[in-house]
């Protein structure tokens, strides 16, 4: 076994002078060592984070499956029509569901709600700003990471009149959008983007909305949708786009990417289903790899909805830190649930899947600073380590638990 250290030592300089090559993270990828693959992004996250893995008390929300577009990738799309057909599963959601919704996670002591959804063709641009301000209103310290680059593109053209990026995340950002989650990223090459998702921007508009979040100090996330039509070199190209941008960021802009979400192609349903989607060891290869390229970037996520919990877990040894959260419900892709769109981990059980890889659990915000909580007769206190505590929520079992009862006080206001 090589020492890892002197391979990982040049490449985990500060200001990343001296990055892992195409040409290393290739030979890297492709080779059976597995082992040293994932020694060496062990030892990367071990330098970054020590023995702490994350996780976070959230719920997915996807306020519509209308969309229209028709990524090959994807399931969960319906075409518009205003004709209803028999077998209909479309929906849509209206700004007080998405409150409602909302309302519920935060007052089970939920941090954040993560929402997107397909590119609606009727709803306008005043639907999303509703949505955000009603949930800002609602749950003050709730934290909104919202809207993929894709979503963002499609606001500017449905606004009236037509807005710019930045005018739009302005809007966002005014009404309550806190941060921006990592999807429609796909792979940053355009062989791939013309066989798989040909009808969806490009790259470029993809970091130009990045570009515009970062410099308005809005954080994002960074997906990368793997399994699919792409080959390995592909995968290491996006990821080095993805840390080329950061150190743009990290020199110049007020805001940057937290982490990489490497997505393990759910090929079910999709008009890709013929394809075997990747194998669990391509899986782990992939979350180590983005470890080992992206070293600018602080987290890598294995976001346990698309590798599964097991493999999430075991993954925590491969280079990756994060595992996501509770998430409760997640309509795009139906791995775990047993093909339903309830989707949940507990507390418990997240904490239990990074105990046993070896781990030490920390809860986070979506900023990944540290949650601190404390419990007292049904009653939940939560807040972010070393500020005043936030938010009060019932912790009491669904049976008991009074729906409209529990006031939930925003502490920090009433100290
Ligand atoms: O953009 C669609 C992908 C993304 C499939 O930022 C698929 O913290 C696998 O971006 N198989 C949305 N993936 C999800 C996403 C995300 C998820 C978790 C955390 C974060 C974060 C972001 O899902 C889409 C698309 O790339 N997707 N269909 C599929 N069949
Ligand atoms: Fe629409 Fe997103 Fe699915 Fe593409 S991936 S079809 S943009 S919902």
């Amino acid at each position: 076994m090589k020492n890892v250290m002197t391979i990982l030592d040049p490449i985990i300089q500060e200001d990343c002078v001296n990055p892992l090559s195409f040409g290393d993270a290739l030979r890297l990828y492709e080779s059976p060592d597995i082992f040293t693959l994932g020694e060496l992004a062990n030892a990367l996250r071990e330098q970054l984070h020590g023995r702490n893995a994350y996780y976070n008390i959230n719920r997915h929300i996807n306020y519509t499956n209308y969309c229209v577009l028709r990524c090959k990738f994807c399931s969960f799309y319906r075409p518009y029509s205003k004709e209803k057909a028999e077998l209909d599963d479309t929906y849509e959601l209206s700004v007080p569901e998405m409150i409602a919704r909302s309302k519920e996670a935060y007052d089970r002591g939920a941090t954040e709600v993560h929402i997107v959804g397909g590119l609606h063709p009727k709803l306008s641009f005043d639907y999303y700003l509703e949505m955000c301000a009603g949930i800002r209103q609602a749950c003050p310290h709730l934290h909104i990471k919202a809207f993929t680059a894709i979503e963002i593109i499609h606001f500017t053209r449905i606004a009236k009149p037509r807005l710019s990026i930045a005018e739009v995340l302005t809007k966002l950002q005014e009404a309550g959008l806190g941060s921006m989650p990592g999807g429609g990223a796909e792979i940053f090459d355009d062989r791939v983007h013309d066989e798989a998702f040909k009808n969806k921007v490009g790259e470029a508009e993809w970091f130009d909305v990045h570009r515009a979040a970062h410099e308005l100090g809005i954080f994002t996330n960074a997906t990368m949708l793997y399994g699919h039509v792409e080959t390995p070199g592909e995968r290491i190209k996006h990821l080095i786009k993805l840390r080329e941008h950061q150190a743009e960021s990290l020199r110049s802009r007020r805001a940057h990417f937290n982490c990489v979400i490497p997505l393990s192609f759910v090929p079910d349903g999709s008009a890709l289903s013929h394809l075997p989607g990747p194998s669990g060891l391509d899986d782990l290869k992939t979350l180590a790899i983005s470890r080992l390229v992206c070293t600018n970037i602080p987290h890598i996520k294995a976001f346990w909805i698309m590798q599964t919990p097991k493999l999430a877990q075991v993954s925590l040894n491969w280079g990756v830190d994060d595992i996501d959260g509770t998430v409760v419900y997640y309509d795009i892709t139906k791995r775990e649930g047993n093909g339903t769109t309830h989707q949940e981990l507990t507390v418990d059980r997240l904490k239990r899947l990074i105990v046993e890889a070896g781990c030490a659990p920390v809860e986070r915000d979506t900023l990944y600073r540290r949650v601190i909580r404390e419990e007292c007769n049904g009653i939940g206190l939560w807040g972010v380590n070393g500020e005043a505590w936030r938010v009060k929520y019932d912790v009491s079992p669904p049976e008991s638990r009074r729906t409209s009862t529990l006031q939930i006080v925003a502490l920090n206001a009433a100290n």
